[in-house]
């Protein structure tokens, strides 16, 4: 019997603060327990609909407030973080000890899909805390300064994907031995693709840029791209990102009328969403863009701040940002 290199073993071999080990292991724990109630499916009693709605205005399901509770109490345990932001929580959540790190997540993000069994994801980034008692502008960090971002895919395998910024790396969890065992090491995102992810049923809505760039796309080999492109939507940013990080893809969620007419600057949201998803995308030799620009080196307004997200392989995004400049 013998198992490979756990979660924390990994993260110690890279040199990982032990504060920062301590935080990951919590973070390790909490999808562990998000993964059990989803696999239970109609089974448990974690699916459904709660009767509340979260900061974004949206119908709770009472997994996603399991999950943001779970998320709370093993960042506390960790003694790690000094504070928390979440897409269930309007404001920040400070937590008891000196820990030196702020956690910026969304539990459980795509939980429209748990009813219909498709895959789902919690998304996380980690954050120098400037002090013990961190305000709501110490969160406001731009992308470039995340200590580390990762995310839980709930698939058919659960499996962690994460960087500290020395690489995108994969574990997968061991049920039989309730671990995370490194599965994969330094991801490479190919540079060209031919495949993009894009909620088409928008397609009206969206800026002139975007739509000249996906009717090229759609025009395959006899358009300007001189290729024919394929097209996936999972309509769950984790596994979606999580497909790109495997074999390349380009990922977008433009800016459109509808969002704009609603005063939002994109629908994915920019702290917890669109930053740790930019890290592990570039860590991975890929590229993170709004199509004006790229998305770590955005400067924070507000919390739960929206964003345009285009990314992937970093040729494609490119291709993308040239639509724009013209
Ligand atoms: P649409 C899920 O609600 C989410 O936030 C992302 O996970 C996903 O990529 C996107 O929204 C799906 O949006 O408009 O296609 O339902």
């Amino acid at each position: 019997m013998q198992t490979g290199t756990t979660l924390t073993q990994d993260l110690r071999v890279r040199g990982t603060d032990e504060a920062l080990v301590r935080l990951m292991d919590g973070v390790a724990t909490a999808s562990k327990v998000i993964a059990d109630g989803i696999a239970q499916g109609d089974l448990g009693d974690a699916l459904g609909t709660a009767e509340t709605e979260n900061v974004q205005g949206e119908t709770q399901k009472k997994l996603d407030i399991v999950s943001n509770e779970i998320f709370i109490s093993t960042a506390q345990a960790s003694g790690a973080a000094a504070g928390l932001a979440s897409e269930e929580m309007e404001d920040i959540y400070p937590l008891v000890g000196d820990g030196e790190y702020l956690l910026v997540f969304d539990p459980l993000d795509g939980s429209s899909n748990i009813d219909v069994n498709v895959s789902v994801g919690s998304i996380f980034s980690v954050l120098k805390s400037p002090s013990n008692n961190p305000t709501t502008e110490d969160y406001l960090q731009a992308g470039n300064t995340q200590v580390a971002a990762g995310y839980v895919v709930y698939g058919p395998a659960t499996v962690m994907v994460l960087t500290t910024g020395q690489g995108t790396h994969c574990y997968t969890l061991d049920r039989a031995v309730g671990e995370f065992i490194l599965s994969k090491e330094s991801l490479q995102v190919p540079q060209r693709t031919s495949e993009f992810a894009i909620n088409a049923s928008n397609q009206r809505h969206w800026e002139e840029p975007m739509q000249a760039y996906i009717a090229d796309c759609l025009a395959g080999k006899e358009g300007p791209r001189e290729r024919d492109f394929n097209m996936r939507w999972i309509a769950s940013m984790v596994a979606d990102v999580h497909r790109i990080l495997t074999r390349g893809g380009i990922f977008i969620y433009p800016i459109d009328a509808k969002l704009s007419a609603k005063n939002q600057g994109g629908k994915l949201r920019l702290m917890y969403e669109a930053n740790p998803m930019a890290m592990l995308v570039e860590q991975a030799g890929g590229a993170a863009s709004t199509g004006r620009g790229r998305i770590v080196d955005i400067a924070p307004e507000h919390l739960h701040q929206r964003v345009p997200v285009v990314l992937g392989s970093r040729d494609e995004v490119a291709e993308v940002e040239a639509y724009y400049r013209r």
